[in-house]
C-alpha cells in the first residue's frame, strides 16, 4: 500500500537508512540530481515561450544570454552537483571528457561519480515532444583527490543508483538504487515529486515495438526478420505487434516500462555501433529494467556486461519486456 504523501526525498532516504553502514550521501546526491531536474523542467516548461515573447536571438530581456536548452540542462546539473559536494567527477554526453572535482568543493568525502545526459531527445523540443534526463551513479575506485579516468570507465553492473526524469505531460522522476524501480510525479505548484509508483515491474511480454523503421534497408538479416516477424498475425503469440515510437528514449521506455514494450536501436551498416551511448543511456535504463524484471542487451550480450573502453562509446540496444527480448536475442544471434 503507498503513502501518496511520500515525497522523492522521504523515500531515497527511507531506502537508503535500510543499507547498513549507509552515510546518506547517496541520498543526498540523488536529492541533488532532482532539484536540478526540477529547475530544468521549469525552463523546458518556458520553452515555448521564447518566440512569442521574442527571447531569440543572443540575449533575453534580463540582458542574459539566451542558451540552448541542452547547454543549460548540462550547465544545471554540473553546477547543482559541483557544489553538492559528493561527486569526485562528472561525464556528461555534452561534454568531451570528463569533468574532474576538487576535494576542496567538498565537506564530504565525494565519493561519487555521475554519468548524466543532461537533456535527450533535445530535436523534440520545438515541437513540444517529451524529452528527458538520464543519470548513472557509480562509486569512486580512487582513494581521494578528484576522480580519474578509470572511476569514470566502469562496467553497468558496478552502477549504485540510476534513473531518468521524464518532461512531459507532467515530469516524473524514475529511478532505482539497487532495491526496485520507483516512480514520482513532480507537483509543479509546491515544487514536490509525489511518489507515484512503487516498485515497478515490466510486464514479461508486450504487444509493442519501438524502432525507427525508417533504417530497415541499412539493418542486418536477422534484425529485418524479427521486425517482419512483429508485423505478421499469429493469435496464440499475440501478433501482430503495435509500432510506437516517439524518438525520445527516455519517453519511448518511460511508456514501455508502464505497458510492457520492446525498444530497438540496432546496428546498422552505417552506424556499427548503433546510435546510444552506453554510459549515458544504455546502462542506466539497463540497470533500470532489470530492477523491474526486464532485459536489456547488445543483441548477443547484456548491456550491463560490456566492458567501457571510452567514455562516449556507443552500443547498439534492446530493452524491455523479459520474453520479448529473449525473442529478439534469437533472431539477432543468428547475423
Ligand atoms: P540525443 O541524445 O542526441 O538526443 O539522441 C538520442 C535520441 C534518443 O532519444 C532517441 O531514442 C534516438 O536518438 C532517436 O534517434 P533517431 O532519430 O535516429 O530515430
Ligand atoms: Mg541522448
Amino acid at each position: 500500500m503507498i503513502n501518496r504523501l511520500t515525497t522523492l526525498n522521504r523515500h531515497i532516504i527511507e531506502e537508503e537508512r535500510r543499507i547498513p553502514g549507509a552515510t546518506g550521501q547517496l541520498s543526498d546526491l540523488l536529492g541533488d540530481i532532482a532539484l536540478a531536474c526540477k529547475v530544468v523542467s521549469l525552463e523546458v516548461n518556458k520553452a515555448g515561450l521564447i518566440d512569442i515573447l521574442g527571447l531569440t536571438g543572443d540575449e533575453n530581456v534580463q540582458g542574459e544570454e539566451v542558451k540552448k536548452l541542452d547547454v543549460y540542462a548540462n550547465e544545471t546539473l554540473k553546477n547543482i552537483m559541483r557544489i553538492g559536494g559528493h561527486a569526485c567527477a562528472l561525464c556528461s554526453e555534452e561534454e568531451e571528457t570528463f569533468v574532474p572535482i576538487d576535494e576542496v568543493y567538498s565537506d564530504y568525502s565525494h565519493k561519487y561519480i555521475v554519468h548524466f545526459d543532461p537533456l535527450d531527445g533535445s530535436s523534440n523540443i520545438d515541437a513540444n515532444i517529451s524529452i528527458g534526463t538520464i543519470f548513472s551513479i557509480y562509486k569512486r575506485l580512487s582513494i581521494s583527490g578528484p576522480g580519474t579516468i578509470e572511476d569514470c570507465l566502469q562496467h553497468g553492473y558496478k552502477q549504485v543508483a540510476a534513473g531518468y526524469v521524464v518532461y512531459g505531460s507532467s515530469t516524473i522522476m524514475v529511478y532505482t538504487a539497487g532495491r526496485g524501480v520507483h516512480g514520482f510525479t513532480l507537483d509543479p505548484a509546491i515544487g514536490e515529486f509525489f511518489i507515484s509508483y512503487n516498485n515497478l515491474m515490466i510486464p514479461k511480454k508486450s504487444k509493442t515495438y519501438s524502432v525507427n523503421e525508417g533504417n530497415y534497408a541499412k539493418w542486418s538479416k536477422g534484425m529485418q526478420n524479427y521486425i517482419d516477424y512483429l508485423k505478421q498475425f499469429d493469435k496464440e503469440t499475440g501478433r501482430p505487434y503495435s509500432s510506437r515510437y516517439v524518438g525520445s528514449l527516455v519517453a519511448d521506455f518511460h511508456r514501455n516500462l508502464l505497458y510492457g514494450g520492446i525498444f530497438l536501436y540496432p546496428a546498422d551498416g552505417k552506424n556499427k555501433n548503433g546510435k546510444l551511448r552506453l554510459m549515458y543511456e544504455a546502462n542506466p535504463l539497463a540497470f533500470l529494467v532489470e530492477q523491474a524484471g526486464g532485459l536489456a542487451i547488445d543483441g548477443k550480450n547484456r548491456i550491463l556486461d560490456i566492458h567501457p573502453s571510452s567514455l562516449h562509446q556507443r552500443t547498439p540496444l534492446i530493452i524491455g519486456s523479459y520474453e520479448d527480448v529473449l525473442i529478439a536475442k534469437k533472431f539477432l544471434e543468428k547475423d
